[in-house]
């Protein structure tokens, strides 16, 4: 297991990480009431929660992928996209809103400046391919938790720079998810700030989830009560146009 130790001091390792997740998930209302639920349910009921929290594997230095392929969108296009990346983000601010206590706007050097988590891991992308990178960011958990996420929240979606034919692209994760200790928004990528094609200056990283769930071009992180009437309804871009699984666990 590696330790990084942040800016701040705070040390971060997958086991640290995992106990100060867990601690975040036993707290968070929705959890509890799924504990208390499993509690006077079924073994594989009780399993099916502990193995949402299990961390997906990491991976030493040696391990990555030469080449990290790009995919999708690979460059949001628009003109104050565009301009974003002219002045380098210094302009740029991550929203934090929807059903939480102090909504944030962040820039992306007060996000560089937080404590962060650096993790090695392998993304699976459901056309096929697979590679294994190295992604440092936020942990959602932090961030939500900065927020004061609301008990009324059920769901956090992430807004992206970006869409298709018209369609923004968006993703959704449950609290379960956004609180994971692996979930992270991630500014840098196999050690450099993350480029345009991998999705900068923000992208979303739940490493037990497909391909299609690590949202690239976050520019708005919203906490709601139920995914419906947010585009298609479905929770995702891929999920509204092509019936995606919205899960997409791995
Ligand atoms: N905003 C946005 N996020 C996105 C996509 C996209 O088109 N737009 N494509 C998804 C898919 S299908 C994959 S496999 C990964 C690709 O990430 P990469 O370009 O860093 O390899 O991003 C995901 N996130
Ligand atoms: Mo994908």
């Amino acid at each position: 297991m590696t330790l990084e130790v942040s800016r701040r001091g705070l040390v971060i390792g997958a086991g640290g990480l995992l106990v100060a997740g867990c601690d975040k998930i036993n707290a968070s209302p929705n959890v509890r009431k799924l504990l208390a639920l499993g509690e006077g349910a079924t073994y594989s009921a009780q399993r099916a929660i502990v193995d949402r929290t299990a961390l997906a594997p990491e991976f030493t230095l040696a391990q990555m992928s030469p080449t990290f392929r790009t995919n999708g969108n690979t460059n949001p296009g628009w003109t104050e996209y565009a301009g974003h990346v002219a002045s380098k983000f210094a302009d740029w601010q991550l929203i934090v809103d929807g059903l939480v206590a102090r909504p944030l706007k962040l820039s992306l050097a007060q996000l560089r400046a937080a404590p962060y988590r650096t993790q090695i891991t392998r993304h699976d992308c459901v056309e096929g391919w697979s590679a294994i990178g190295q992604w440092t960011g936020a942990p959602l958990y932090l961030l939500l938790k900065q927020a004061g996420i609301l008990p009324s929240a059920r769901f956090v979606v992430f807004h992206c720079a970006d869409d298709s034919g018209g369609r923004p692209y968006y993703e959704s994760v449950d609290l379960i998810d956004a609180f994971h200790p692996q979930s992270i928004l991630a500014w840098g990528m196999n050690g450099q700030p993350l480029s345009v094609g991998h999705g900068a200056p923000l992208r979303l990283r739940v490493e037990r989830q497909l391909g299609y769930k690590q949202a690239k071009y976050v520019m708005r992180v919203e906490a709601v009560a139920s995914l419906a009437g947010i585009y298609g309804g479905k929770g995702g871009y891929w999920e509204d146009v092509a019936g995606y699984q919205w899960y997409a666990g791995i």
